[in-house]
């Protein structure tokens, strides 16, 4: 049976593809076990500085599997909030919780849960052609996979109710004027420019970049008086790594640093 989500290694960067193109990636639970395992991956091998993540395939990714969801061979309705609670949710926060960069090449559509995976990715790069679409409303649901949560901060709230509300599918170069995402690129330079920048952030201060997340991450949840004390205390422990060290005696030396990325 072909696997399902494919991970590959070139160099600090883990490769991460969806691997369902006849249902456009949309996921079923043997995807979601495979995912949190290349994820834990990410987590736990000293190797990975970076993770790219992008669908095989004309699709990125078209939400939940809808095969599984088909009333006519239900005996009743599904819980919802279950497969979110067991499935989706820890998804996201595995992305999130994670102390490496996390670049999304959105190479399709990304629909549902699809497109709201690619959003809590860190930087998200999408093929010209690609679109986002918060397709829940068509079959009755809400933006899950932290959509509701992303979509106002990314893009405002009357952004975030139009596009969750009609459906509407969002291109690619509109995501990127509006914040959505980071840069919309041609389809034929997608993967060539998001390769070069896992390459590139793999090759960073990792330690320092996984601070960086964290506290860009915290900043929506407070003040700025308690921020700054958050600031500080990962100023204190990037100011302890080999890599600031090494950072600063390369701009003394005039030569490009060699970070290593431990703590
Ligand atoms: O646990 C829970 O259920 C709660 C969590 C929910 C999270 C969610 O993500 S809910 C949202 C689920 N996703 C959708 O509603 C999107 C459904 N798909 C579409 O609306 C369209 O496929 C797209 C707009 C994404 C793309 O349209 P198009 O015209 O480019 O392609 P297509 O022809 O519709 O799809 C190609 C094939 O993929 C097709 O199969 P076929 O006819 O060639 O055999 C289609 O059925 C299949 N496919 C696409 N999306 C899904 C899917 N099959 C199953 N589930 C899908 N989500």
């Amino acid at each position: 049976m072909r696997e399902a989500v494919l991970h590959s290694w070139s160099g600090g960067v883990l490769e991460i593809t969806l691997n369902r193109p006849a249902r456009l990636n949309a996921f079923n639970d043997d995807m979601h076990a495979a995912m949190a395992a290349c994820l834990d991956m990410a987590r736990d091998d000293a190797r990975c500085r970076a993770v790219l993540l992008t669908g095989a395939g004309r699709g990125f990714y078209a939400g939940q599997d809808l095969t599984a969801r088909d009333p006519a061979k239900m005996s009743g309705p599904p819980d919802l909030g279950e497969t979110l609670t067991r499935l989706y949710n820890p998804m996201i926060r595995r992305i999130r919780a994670l102390e490496k960069p996390v670049v999304c090449a959105v190479n399709g559509v990304a629909a549902g849960a699809g497109a709201n995976l690619a959003l809590a990715c860190d930087i998200v790069l999408a093929a010209r052609s690609a679109t986002f679409i918060q397709s829940f409303a068509r079959i009755g649901l809400v933006p899950d996979a932290g959509g509701s949560w992303m979509l106002p901060r990314l893009i405002g709230e009357a952004r975030a109710k139009a596009i969750a509300m009609t459906a509407d599918p969002v291109s690619a170069q509109t995501a990127a004027d509006w914040g959505m995402i980071w840069r919309a690129v041609e389809d034929a330079e997608l993967m060539t420019e998001a390769k070069a920048l896992a390459a590139r952030l793999a090759a960073g201060p990792t330690f320092g970049l996984g601070q960086m997340k964290s506290l860009i991450q915290a900043a929506a949840g407070q003040e700025l008086d308690a921020h700054l004390d958050l600031e500080a205390e990962s100023q204190r422990k990037a100011g302890f790594s080999a890599d600031f060290a090494e950072g600063v005696s390369a701009f003394l030396e005039k030569r490009e640093p060699k970070f290593g990325g431990a703590r």
